[in-house]
């Protein structure tokens, strides 16, 4: 993708000598740390809440259906559906079915009886993380609240939204600004923005979800458990049509939950334990930048937006799935089945009942905690959160990325802007000069630090990308990409042994002052997807996406790439910059610095 040759370390100024020359002075003072690590009013520079709208979905092409009228259309599909239940079992033929077919498939005869007690424990602690996944996992949406089918996330291709449509008499409207509050006690942590938190609560508690999981699936084939959640018969098809029969007529089957699930709970419980479970493993990798450079095969028909749109479809079935169950635990027999989960025993004594009673209240208590804690101690989640999913984040960064494997008809004919406009006076009259004034100041540990112009850089070996963007808050778009190589620019400045990490510096600030920022270690500078673009799909990059230039390193999430960049600095590591956390995002919003998911 290299083609000319550009300036060398010789055509460059030389440094004067008295005082420390312009080309190695660092931006770092410009830089502002957060002055308090609480979140309150002042949150992401005071943005003010915004509630959304009601969910709804695309009816064809600009239809929309208020989900809110499935409330009335279910109940009353629930009443017609009881009056048929009743009307069916009255008929002979009906009775004679579900005399053959009375509601269970027949177990093998080595099939455990009852329930041993690491699956009450497991049950338990399955539902207390399922709490902060689900509602941390709310706040990630309403952070981007809509969900596409396609990775252009162009304004009205999405099929789901809980906001209004995309103002489009707005052409520099950002995803931030389209994000949304979401009651305390619903979202995790719940005020508008707050997704970097939101996030460490989701990943975090996930890696204990998926541990739990993983004891879970030992366990029962260990123990031959696992033959109680399968079916192995397709007598489960008729038997849970029996079992439907038998609920809708409110003349319930036999409760024979202890040592046998009637074929209906048994199709809830696999589908819960074997698909849902898993695809919410597969869906959430899914949307990971650094996966889908990696697998880009797979990425290409299984997109983020796929993903996304699928990850949320399983959150509503977990939902559906809990309401349903706890409903029918209460409703068929609650002390024997209490005791059953919480007991392990099978008879109608309290026992289970208080255990059930102890256990909610820790599962309130965390609940009620988990919001307050948050908005008090965010460093503690963010330092907590990175050590749970940090590990994995990281191992994904190493990474074989190939440029242009996206060709120029998969660009998006839409790509959201995002982030916080620069308006400096300095900027603007730059940019009212076309920004034949700028200059790119790289500097730090390198042994030939140098200022750029626009031509400099343009008469540079030019690299062109077509890529796909990631932002944190869930939109994607695929854009063309023309500029130099960061391989390019390592090797005119030469980085000392000691470089480590590379800051680049915005002319734009972040929404609680101090200049934007961001840090990449110094192995990805060399990956051939990372580069300083001057160009988008051809033409000069816009004020908008980051006008004179910015940085694209593919394998991160889009907070991570720098736009209106005016500096470059190699240093040791990043804690000696800023807040010290690696970037704004992370001094001042608490999200991390490695985010290859
Ligand atoms: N200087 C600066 N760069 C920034 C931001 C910002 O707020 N300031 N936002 C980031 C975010 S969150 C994203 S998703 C991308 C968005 O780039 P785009 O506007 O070209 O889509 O820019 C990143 N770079
Ligand atoms: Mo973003």
């Amino acid at each position: 993708m290299t083609t000319n040759g550009g300036p060398t370390p010789e055509d460059l100024p030389a440094p004067a000598t008295d005082e420390i020359p312009e080309v190695q002075r660092s931006y770092r003072s410009e830089l502002k740390r957060k002055d308090k690590d609480v979140i309150d009013e002042d949150w992401a520079g005071g943005v003010p809440a915004q509630y959304g709208v009601a969910p709804r979905i695309r009816i064809g092409k600009t239809k929309w259906f208020n989900l809110l009228w499935l409330i009335p259309i279910g109940f009353a599909l629930l009443v017609a559906a009881i009056a048929v239940a009743r009307g069916l079992r009255e008929l002979p033929a009906v009775q004679d079915f579900m005399h053959t077919y009375p509601g269970t498939s027949e177990l093998p005869s080595w099939a455990p009886v009852g329930f041993p007690a690491w699956v009450g424990w497991q049950h338990f602690f399955n539902a207390f993380l399922l709490i902060f996944i689900i509602r941390s996992g709310w706040q990630i949406i309403s952070d981007h609240p809509r969900l596409y089918w396609n990775r252009n996330s162009s304004p009205g291709d999405d099929w789901f939204r809980i906001q209004k449509p995309v103002p489009l008499d707005n052409p520099l409207y950002t995803a931030k600004q389209d994000s949304i509050t979401l009651p305390r006690g619903v979202g995790l942590p719940g005020r508008r923005h707050s997704i970097g938190l939101a996030r460490w609560w989701h990943l975090g508690v996930d890696t204990l979800w998926l541990l739990n999981g993983v004891i879970f699936y030992i366990l029962i084939f260990a123990t031959g458990q696992w033959v109680r959640l399968v079916p192995l018969h397709w007598d489960v098809i008729p038997n849970s049509i029996s079992v439907a029969i038998q609920y809708l007529s409110m003349n319930w089957p036999l409760e024979t939950g202890w040592t046998n699930y009637n074929s209906l709970q048994l199709i809830a419980y696999f589908i819960t334990v074997f698909i849902a479970a898993p695809l919410a493993l597969i869906t959430g990798l899914g949307m990971s930048p650094a996966l889908s450079t990696k697998f880009y095969l797979v990425s290409r028909y299984f997109n983020i937006q796929v993903a996304r749109s699928l990850h949320f479809l399983v959150m509503v079935w977990f939902v559906f799935f809990i309401v349903i169950h706890v409903t029918l635990v209460f409703a068929t027999g609650a002390l024997q089945n209490l005791n059953h989960m919480y007991a392990s025993r099978n008879d109608d004594s309290w026992v289970g009942f208080w255990i059930f009673a102890a256990s909610l209240v820790v599962m309130i208590v965390g609940w009620v905690a988990a919001t307050p804690v948050t908005y008090r101690y965010p460093r503690v989640i963010q330092r907590v959160g990175y050590a749970l999913i940090g590990p994995a984040q990281r191992l994904f960064e190493h990474i074989d990325s190939h440029p242009s494997r996206y060709t120029e008809k998969d660009i998006s004919p839409y790509f959201w802007h995002n982030g916080h406009y620069p308006d400096s006076p300095e900027y603007e009259a730059m940019r009212a000069g076309n920004f034949a004034d700028y200059r790119l100041r790289i500097n730090g540990l390198v042994e030939n630090p140098v200022e750029l112009d626009l031509l400099q850089l343009r008469a540079m070996p030019r690299h062109e990308q077509i890529t796909q963007h990631f932002c944190i808050q869930g939109w994607s778009g695929v854009a063309k990409w023309g500029g130099v190589s960061m391989q390019t620019i390592l090797d005119l400045v030469k980085p000392l042994p000691g470089a480590g990490w590379i800051v680049f510096y915005s002319f734009g600030n972040g929404p609680d002052g101090g200049i934007y920022y961001d840090a990449h270690p110094i192995e990805q500078m060399s990956y051939e997807t990372t580069m300083l673009a001057f160009d988008m799909n051809d033409e000069a990059l816009s004020f908008g996406h980051g006008a004179p230039l910015r940085l694209r390193n593919e394998v991160q999430l889009g907070f991570k790439m720098v736009k209106w960049i005016k500096g470059i600095e190699f240093v040791h590591h990043f804690s000696e910059v800023g807040g010290g956390e690696g970037g704004y995002n992370n001094d001042h919003e608490f999200f991390g610095y490695s985010q290859s998911i």
